[in-house]
């Protein structure tokens, strides 16, 4: 296989789809030398089938608003891989939603999964609906009409949705709820629902938690402690809020946080109260990061990413795909940056990820750094199957143990001759061989 063959191949097929080849590129041409050394890979023609989803489900969305107007949106689920567990991924709602972003994202999802070391296939869905300025009921009854078109496709054993950007415990309790009703089952068909009916406990936190698990192990890696360095995070989500919290609690600094509006700068870092009123701005009211900056009479850069007027040791973008580009990670660098800790997927373009690997800094791609989320998940998926829970400390106690291993499969597969550990590479060759040697026992499918 030569990977820049593979990727002209797929770029010819699917012209209109940069998001998904940027995620292929970047893996081919990490795992080139790893497959190349196994012939009958290339006899099976693994690399297409691994690199093309087995299914995608595209279909209309006519929901009725508060005005009493019919509103259409584009649904679609991508099935990339169940050679090792279901389809297992999250479902997104936002106005940027289309095909290649939700390619590259089950083409992303395969490879964490496969690294968490629990049995989940790669899958992601969503919808080019934006919950933002939506009512509560509004945005019920488009969850409905979404589950009515997906339900048949989804399932316990088959495919199992969850959250991701703009759907949170909210969307996912309407959409299961819909889906409980349609297949007249009650089963663990959604991860991230509400602890009343099958939910994990520490899944809402579980992808912020478990990015600040890995940094910790990327830090141990260099001697560095966690107390006191100063932190950026982009967002103000779902990840990055618990990114946050869990680095409070460490004694670490939030110097910013963001939304798509702009983003703030608190250089003597976030007080508990602050992030407290923060999750409430952002999970009550629903509100934007201007109001805190105006609340709480700190610096507000509008329109802007945390990258460029920062000073921090660390970074953890935790909001969107391409937020970092290569100005931002070389200002980021030239402020004193060592370490990046990715919560959300492919925040760093190719420009910026050879920065920060040229400057041999600490560098965690998403797909090992928030794999925490999905993990739980898995963990929510086995305590359904049980028809148990399990307490905080197990699941927490879980989650440490997948995050170190993860960060070991890593280290294992990405240590360089000089001793720097390519986390890129190691993320993708120790989750390409779980799901390659899989594909190549199940036969030509
Ligand atoms: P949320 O919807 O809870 O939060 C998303 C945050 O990012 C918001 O602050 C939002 O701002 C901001 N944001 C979203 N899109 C953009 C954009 N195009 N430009 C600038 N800012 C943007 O989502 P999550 O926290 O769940 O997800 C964040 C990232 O983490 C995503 O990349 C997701 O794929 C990834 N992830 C999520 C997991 C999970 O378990 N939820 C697991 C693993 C990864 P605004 O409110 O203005 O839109
Ligand atoms: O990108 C991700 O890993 C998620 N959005 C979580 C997926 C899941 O199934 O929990």
């Amino acid at each position: 296989m030569k990977a820049v063959e593979v990727i002209d191949d797929l770029k010819r097929r699917f012209p209109n789809e940069p998001e998904y080849i940027q995620a292929v590129e970047e893996v081919l041409t990490t795992i080139e030398d790893v497959y190349n050394e196994n012939p009958e890979f290339e006899r099976y023609n693994l690399i297409d089938r691994l690199c093309i989803p087995d299914r995608i489900f595209a279909f209309r969305v006519s929901w009725v608003d508060d005005k009493g107007k019919v509103q259409n949106n584009m649904g679609y689920r991508v099935q990339h891989n169940n050679a090792i567990g279901p389809y297992k991924g999250g479902i997104r709602f936002h106005s940027s939603v289309n095909l290649s972003i939700l390619k590259f994202l089950a083409f992303e999802q395969t490879f964490k999964n496969s690294l968490t070391t629990l049995a989940m296939g790669g899958a992601k869905g969503g919808s080019d609906f934006s919950p933002r300025g939506k009512s509560d009921m509004e945005v019920m009854r488009f969850c409905q009409a979404f589950i009515n078109e997906l339900w048949r496709q989804i399932g316990p054993d088959t495919d199992v949705p969850a959250g991701d950007i703009g759907v949170g415990g909210r969307e996912v309790g309407y959409m299961y709820g819909q889906y409980k009703k349609m297949a007249r089952e009650f089963t663990g068909t959604f991860t991230g629902k509400g602890l009343e009916f099958g939910g994990s406990k520490i899944r809402p936190e579980a992808t912020g938690y478990g990015n600040v698990y890995f940094l910790l192990e990327m830090l141990k890696t260099r001697g560095i402690d966690i107390s006191g360095k100063r932190v950026a995070i982009s967002g103000s989500g779902n990840v990055a809020t618990y990114t946050a919290e869990k680095l409070l609690s460490l004694g670490a600094k939030v110097v910013s946080m963001s939304d798509s509006d702009g983003s703030i700068y608190v250089p003597d870092g976030l007080t508990r109260e602050q992030l407290d009123y923060i999750f409430k701005l952002k999970n009550i009211y629903r509100g934007r990061i201007r109001e805190f900056a105006e609340e709480y009479d700190c610096q507000y850069f509008e329109g802007e990413r945390p990258w460029q007027r920062v000073a921090c040791e660390i970074a953890m973008p935790s909001a969107t795909q391409n937020e970092i580009d290569g100005d931002d990670a070389r200002a980021l660098i030239a402020n004193g940056c060592i370490a990046v800790s990715e919560g959300a997927n492919m925040p760093s373009t190719p420009d910026a990820i050879r920065e920060f690997q040229k400057a041999r800094i600490l560098y965690a791609p998403g797909k090992a750094a928030n794999a925490g989320g999905v993990s739980v998940s898995g963990l929510e998926m086995a305590q359904n199957s049980q028809k148990l829970s399990w307490t905080e400390e197990e699941v927490d106690n879980k989650l440490k143990q997948i995050m170190s291993d993860i960060h070991t499969q890593c280290v294992k597969y990405g240590t360089e001759a000089d001793g720097y550990i390519n986390y890129v590479k190691g993320a993708n060759v120790a989750g390409f061989m779980k799901v390659a040697r899989a594909m190549m026992a199940q036969g030509v499918l």
